[in-house]
């Protein structure tokens, strides 16, 4: 297995050292980079961490020193790039001003930085590696064969069999340096160099609108290569380019490859091998079916030994046709491939009926199943999955809809036993039946592969309540499942899709759990490229679905989940990236569907509220439902208010002016239309009308109260201490509650174990989010188990509120934090940590009889504000120490509950009393 240089290659841990070796270190080199073949030139950018095990670390300056070749920047000799000594304290995307690196060429940096504890010796070196970022830099043509073969299904479910690839090449006889395999394979690829698999990515490239941009992978695949002769083999399966339904889902064509092998020797001369019209084809292979929703059929009768090594005997294989490219300009995928990232064993099996039976895996899980199975040749054995069972044990199916879900395995017949997985689909399932198995099959026969983006973990969150932690888990299994290259609404049924609407506030939450940052960076391209030209943004992106519904809830989290990237990540790319399309989104939405400043059009209401029979998906009680109007305008003023700061973020003050202007407007004409002058509550007084206005800041200050006392009194009246909220209400409900002073109430919200909660669903055996608060009692034609939209903003409110990590509001990518936690009754300790882009932040709290102990981690080169709950009675310490005494903390203020203090770096211990 090869590492891949997704493009533009980082880095590695480093340390350095000044006078005092282990006080400080320069951890983490990375690179980024958006430079692509279309033109766009945005800069690579260079990013670095620091610790020390002194605290209050804070840099003051730095030199980047970027060469040509590790023995200049050895010898301190910048001839790329040499950024002098700069004064700043910044140490995230910083740009590179160096010449433009070629294509191919790998680059080498180092950093050395001035701090307030003296100045670090140079790092380690990093490096990087340019992708190919000149149109003219691909010489490979696309490549495939324009049709079907006998087996293969074209309407309705579509099934192809897979399309293998065949080149033979000789090396020349010098001494190999380096061979690079540049390779986009559409839908799906796996390549294979003499029979060696290339990578351990599966499902890739990542899915986009191939019409407008197509995603290649780089291996470095020197050590694969041996001797004069060798071969290269790629498997091409159907992913989204061959759609699995041909009705109403965006359909490209055949499966479709093209790579480029660059192979150089150490005498500096060069070959290459492309995909061309010499490349060998065949449809035969063992992989007979393959389709995302139905699964895939193999039949390992037809497999072709050594097909991928030299001297296969291909004379029966066809020559490939050069194909009509996709249309998409060719990108370095940026963010991580799918990997298979965990390994599940099933937990029980159990057979229902003679011959077939029913494994557990124990978790609701995404990804596919691994069996071993030893039987005659051309016994076949049937996999379906499935969520949940029926009363009878068996599998329930009905909420799949139409998707088949059933991988098929036919025998060798080998004297060993056989293992197989399948390739090109994937399953959303906990239970899988099994049929057709030879013999008495074993939980150790069995394999649960869970796969989603490789992207590393970067929060824990623990606390002494049980049902927090088992929604933690819940929520954790399903936004991993949910990860498919692009956030997926479900993975299970005939669907499948990038809804924009769900992921809004959630990839916030998402995001102190998993580094998403690429993922959505990738994501906010997808639904740009999505765009109309008349500036109407969809609901779905990439538009596999075509849906234009015009509304603002969906669509508006465009701007939100750029805002999140700016907060969490620091990175102002995407905002810049995509602020001519958004602000066109809102030219349209202004010009159609805005009315005397209020945005009359909604399609989804608030999606999935608690409806008021169990069986209903959605509530027809117009007394639950939250007016049309009401969502569209304050969304629409939400926008504003996010493009306003978007503009004085790029420097654009008249923009910022026009938008606050017109959020004033719509402000007035909201109050005027939906305020009732005398109880003064919105609209009809649900608490999503009222809490999305004063979430927002459009309740004028002396209403604030009342406003939030309906919202209350709803709560704990009607909904008797519950959630009335769909996905949009949801993504507001425990900040807001917390915000305005019932942080009690969040947590009650959030420890229910009755309907409808999340820790109803955990109740009901669920291992994953619903996607409707009454899943277990609602109609099967849209009810999947694994839904992520209705966590709203509640893994925010874990971590920003249960364990107080958060990004001081203004700050950019945590280089200010906010820590505030809040030591509700009820909750005896939280436990959390957060992987920031600037470093690790941790917040372990407990209450200890009447003392209050926390822990707290700052990383270096930011500032906290520690906000320590303290009953205002005894001393507050640190590391045993009165807290003022401490050198390097500073008292701030005092507030209800809390003593503020504004530290640096390092690590704390703070006790103080708190009796409550
Ligand atoms: C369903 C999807 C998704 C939601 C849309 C409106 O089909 O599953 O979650 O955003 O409807």
């Amino acid at each position: 297995m090869k590492k891949q240089f997704a493009f533009c290659l980082l880095a590695g841990i480093l340390w350095t050292a000044c006078s005092d070796k282990a006080s400080l270190e320069v951890t983490n080199l990375r690179c980024e980079s958006s430079i692509d073949p279309q033109g766009i030139d945005l800069p690579l950018r260079l990013s670095w961490n620091l610790t020390s095990s002194h605290r209050n670390l804070q840099q003051t300056g730095y030199r980047i020193l970027v060469a040509s070749s590790p023995e200049n920047l050895e010898n301190n000799r910048g001839d790329c790039w040499d950024s002098g000594e700069v004064l700043s304290d910044e140490s995230l995307h910083i740009p590179y001003q160096g010449p433009r690196p070629e294509s191919r060429s790998t680059c080498y940096w180092k950093v050395r930085v001035t701090t307030n504890r003296g100045t670090s010796a140079w790092s380690s070196p990093a490096s990087w590696r340019m992708g190919l970022t000149q149109p003219a830099d691909w010489q490979a043509q696309w490549i495939g064969l324009n049709q079907s073969f006998p087996g293969d299904v074209l309407q309705g479910k579509t099934r192809l069999s897979a399309r293998y690839f065949r080149k033979e090449f000789t090396l020349e006889d010098k001494t190999l340096r380096e061979a690079t395999l540049y390779i986009s394979g559409l839908g799906l690829y796996e390549a294979y160099i003499n029979d060696t698999r290339i990578g351990s990515q599966v499902l890739s490239p990542t899915p986009t609108d191939y019409s407008k941009t197509v995603k290649y992978n780089t291996f470095d695949v020197t050590p694969l290569l041996s001797g004069s002769n060798n071969a290269l083999g790629v498997v091409l399966g159907n992913g989204r380019f061959f759609s699995m339904r041909r009705e109403g889902v965006r359909h490209f064509g055949f499966p479709q490859l093209i790579l480029q092998l660059e192979i150089t020797y150490t005498d500096g001369s060069r070959q290459t091998l492309l995909s061309d019209s010499s490349w060998k084809v065949t449809a035969n292979g063992p992989i007979r079916a393959n389709n995302e929703f139905d699964g895939e059929t193999y039949d390992a009768r037809m497999e072709m030994p050594g097909w991928s090594r030299p001297g296969f005997d291909d004379s029966l294989w066809r020559s490939c046709e050069v194909t009509s490219p996709p249309g998409g300009t060719l990108q370095a995928q940026r963010n991580k491939n799918i990997q298979v990232m965990e390994t599940l064993t099933p937990t029980s099996i159990r057979e229902v009926t003679p011959g077939v039976h029913i494994l557990d895996m124990g978790q609701n899980m995404v990804g596919w199943l691994a069996l071993k199975v030893k039987g005659d040749k051309g016994q076949t054995v049937r996999l379906r999955f499935a969520e949940t069972l029926r009363q009878d044990g068996t599998l329930y199916l009905d909420n799949l809809r139409e998707a088949l879900v059933t991988d098929t395995y036919i025998l060798r017949g080998d004297d060993q036993p056989e293992v197989w997985e399948p390739s090109f689909t994937y399953h959303g399932f906990r239970f899988v039946e099994v049929s057709g198995y030879p013999g008495q099959p074993a939980p150790e026969d069995f394999q649960g592969k869970v796969v989603y983006d490789e992207m590393d973990l970067t929060g824990h969150f623990e606390t002494s309540d049980p049902t927090l932690n088992q929604v933690y888990r819940n929520a954790y299994w399903g936004i991993r499942g949910n990860y498919r290259g692009m956030p997926t609404d479900c993975p299970q049924r005939d669907e499948r899709m990038g809804w924009l609407g769900d992921r809004a506030v959630g990839s916030l939450g998402e995001s102190f759990i998993f580094d998403n940052h690429l993922l959505y960076a990738k994501w906010l391209d997808d639904i740009e490229q999505a765009q109309r030209e008349d500036g109407s943004i969809p609901d779905v992106a990439p538009n596999y679905w075509s849906v234009y519904t015009d509304n603002m809830t969906w669509p508006g989290a465009y701007l939100i989940m750029a805002q999140m990237l700016y907060e969490q990540y620091a990175d102002p790319e995407p905002i810049a990236r995509h602020y001519n399309s958004m602000k066109q989104w809102m030219n349209y939405m202004r010009e159609h569907y805005l009315v005397e400043h209020i945005l009359t059009k909604d399609t989804y209401g608030d999606w999935c509220m608690p409806p008021e029979s169990p069986e209903l998906i959605h509530s027809q009680d117009p007394g639950r439902k939250t007016e049309a109007a009401l969502l569209g305008t304050t969304f629409y003023y939400r926008m504003l208010y996010l493009l306003e700061g978007f503009a004085r973020l790029l420097d654009k003050p008249d923009d910022a002016q026009a938008f606050a202007r017109e959020a004033e407007e719509v402000k007035n004409a909201f109050n005027a239309r939906f305020l009732h002058p005398e109880t003064r509550h919105y609209s009809n007084n649900t608490v999503t009308a009222n809490l999305l206005p004063l979430c927002y800041g459009m309740v004028n200050e002396e209403d604030q109260a009342t406003v939030f006392g309906h919202i209350v009194e709803k709560t704990l009246g009607e909904f008797n201490g519950h959630v009335s909220t769909g996905l949009v209400g949801i993504q507001w409900l425990m900040r807001g509650l917390t915000q305005y002073g019932r942080p009690d109430l969040a947590l009650q919200i959030a420890t229910n174990r009755t309907y409808p909660s999340w820790g109803y669903m955990a109740e009901k055996g669920a291992t994953t989010i619903w996607e409707l608060w009454n899943g277990d009692t609602a109609d099967p034609a849209m009810n999947s188990a694994n839904h992520v939209m209705l966590l709203g903003d509640l893994i925010v409110w874990y971590y920003e509120n249960l364990a107080g990590i958060r990004n001081k509001p203004g700050s950019a990518g945590f280089k200010q934090i906010e820590l505030k936690p809040y030591p509700l009754s009820g909750l005896e300790w939280v436990t959390a940590s957060y992987h920031s882009v600037r470093g690790p932040i941790a917040s372990a709290w407990k209450k200890d009889g009447g003392v209050f102990r926390w822990e707290v981690t700052i990383p270096g080169n930011t500032i906290a504000r520690v906000y320590i709950p303290t009953d205002g009675k005894g001393p507050i310490m640190e590391g045993g120490a009165p807290i003022h005494s401490v050198p390097g903390i500073r008292l701030v203020e005092t507030q209800a509950g809390y003593a503020v203090y504004e530290i640096g770096s390092g690590e704390y211990d703070f006790a103080s009393d708190w009796a409550m």
